[in-house]
């Protein structure tokens, strides 16, 4: 059987723009199953697929199952399901007719921070199975520079027997709880392996992004999505490393900050309890992962490595507090906030996580409340019942309002740890609390408590 004349850039072109391309994308996560919705929304025939089958049977049935409050979605997501515009499969025969698919799966980083690639290969070995001849195939997830051009494209090839296929980059700038409005509005960068490809991708994505699509290589693609988290991962270590020494000296961080921040140029950003989620912690080191074996790098792992302290550093001030405490163990601690940000359900990588866990190591009995995680989200003043601390984790919008004489009723010791500064000091203590925050002196603080780096 002869195989079907391979795709070119002009016919992609055409029937992008009639809009007759069959665009499959590969993993409905939290980026690809708004990706699908979008292309679908705006008249693309799109097949999802997923290894999940309770995922994909929950998709097909038109229900969203990304958690949280997602604006949008669910709505587009019953609609094109409804509309036939978008189909969900398990099998990657069901996206053998493609013409362009988007790659989605996750790319987290080990305990060694090496990235681990074993979804990203088993998604290409069966895509390369399946590949139309000429199809464009995107890698959306995040990857260590050079990993499209090599280890993408050789399992794509391997599995496909060299079928020709065009290859380019765009990585996703998704953030939870802004899927489909980050889609719409931020610019893109279209990584191609030749200009034209490039150029074929950006025609592609303006019809789902209405912002600025740059157009460039792969390698530069890679580059500008793992440093512009990098970046904004050391940036908030800059930040929380101002708030250890305002500590040490009596300074009020965010004092500074907001003064700093009016000198030109200058945009600190905020210290806090701690940096999680999905991308942040993960896309510095696939960054740093590139030259691992060529270069010593420091400033972006002293970075991580001051972040990932954070929690750590509001650990110790709650156990700093207890000590101090007339009140005997054991002692009870009721942490606001376990989402891993403000007004957002996500909980991958939680700072709280590692608070909980070295409270509870130290036999301090912890309690977690947060508005947007289910299991959690019971009645705040009931969960703060003969706490001696509250350690505030996350900037939710519901804790501003919180009642702080009704809570400090509940409570066995009146004390708060505030690890987002989300707090006035003076309505704090005028409410009758030992009241503490990163980055602002505490003059209890023993030296030796201070955060360590
Ligand atoms: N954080 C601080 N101080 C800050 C800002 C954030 O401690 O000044 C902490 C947050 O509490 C959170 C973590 O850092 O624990 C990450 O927060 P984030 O605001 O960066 O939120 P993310 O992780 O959802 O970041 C995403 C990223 N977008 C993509 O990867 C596509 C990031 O590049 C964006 O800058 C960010 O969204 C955004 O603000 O849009």
């Amino acid at each position: 059987m002869t195989s079907p004349p391979s795709l070119t850039l002009r016919n992609h072109h055409d029937m992008i723009r009639s809009r007759d391309t069959h665009i499959a994308v590969v993993g409905l996560g939290y980026v690809g199953l708004p990706v699908a919705c979008e292309f679908a929304r705006v008249g693309f025939l799109v097949t999802g697929v997923d290894i999940q089958p309770d995922r994909v049977a929950r998709i097909s049935a038109g229900d969203n199952p990304i958690e949280g409050n997602e604006p949008g979605l669910s709505a587009l997501l019953a609609d094109v399901i409804l509309s036939g515009r978008l189909k969900v499969a398990t099998d990657y025969e069901a996206i053998r007719d493609a013409d362009v698919v988007t790659i989605n799966v996750d790319t987290p980083v080990n305990k060694s921070h090496a990235p681990e690639y074993m979804a990203l290969r088993t998604a290409c070995m069966s895509l390369g199975k399946v590949l139309k001849p000429g199809a464009l195939v995107i890698v959306e997830s995040t990857v260590a520079p050079g990993t499209t051009s090599t280890l993408v494209h050789e399992w794509i090839s391997e599995a496909s027997q060299s079928k020709s296929f065009f290859l380019g980059a765009c990585p996703e700038r998704v953030m939870p709880g802004r899927l489909l409005h980050n889609l719409r509005t931020v610019p893109r960068v279209c990584g191609g392996e030749t200009p034209e490809v490039a150029e074929l991708m950006r025609e592609l994505y303006l019809q789902v992004v209405n912002a600025e699509v740059d157009t460039t290589d792969i390698l530069t693609a890679e580059l500008v999505k793992t440093t512009e988290n990098a970046y904004r991962d050391v940036n908030i270590a800059f930040a929380n490393e101002v708030a250890l020494i305002c500590e040490q000296v009596g300074g009020d961080v965010y004092a500074v900050r907001e003064l700093v921040n009016k000198s030109p140029g200058r945009s600190m950003l905020m210290p806090g309890a701690g940096v999680g989620g999905h991308c942040i912690p993960k896309d510095p080191w696939l960054l740093a992962s590139a030259v691992a074996d060529r270069l010593d790098l420091r400033l972006i792992p002293a970075a991580r490595a001051i972040n990932s302290s954070m929690p750590i550093h509001v650990g110790r001030m709650v156990l700093q507090m207890l000590a101090e405490m007339a009140s005997e163990a054991p002692y009870r601690v009721l942490v606001l906030g376990m989402s891993y940000r403000e007004n957002c359900a996500d909980v991958r990588q939680t700072p709280s996580e590692v608070l909980v866990s070295m409270l509870q190591s130290e036999a301090v009995d912890v309690v977690a409340h947060d508005p947007w995680v289910d299991g959690v989200n019971g009645d705040v003043y009931e969960l703060a019942r003969n706490a001696d601390v509250v350690a505030i984790m996350v900037a939710h919008d519901a804790y501003l309002e919180l009642d702080l004489s009704r809570l400090k009723c509940q409570m066995r010791n009146a004390s708060i740890v505030d690890g987002r500064g989300i707090m006035s000091r003076s309505s704090a203590e005028t409410a009758g609390y030992n009241y503490a925050r990163i980055g602002i002196a505490q003059s209890h603080m023993r030296k030796d408590q201070a955060g360590t780096l």
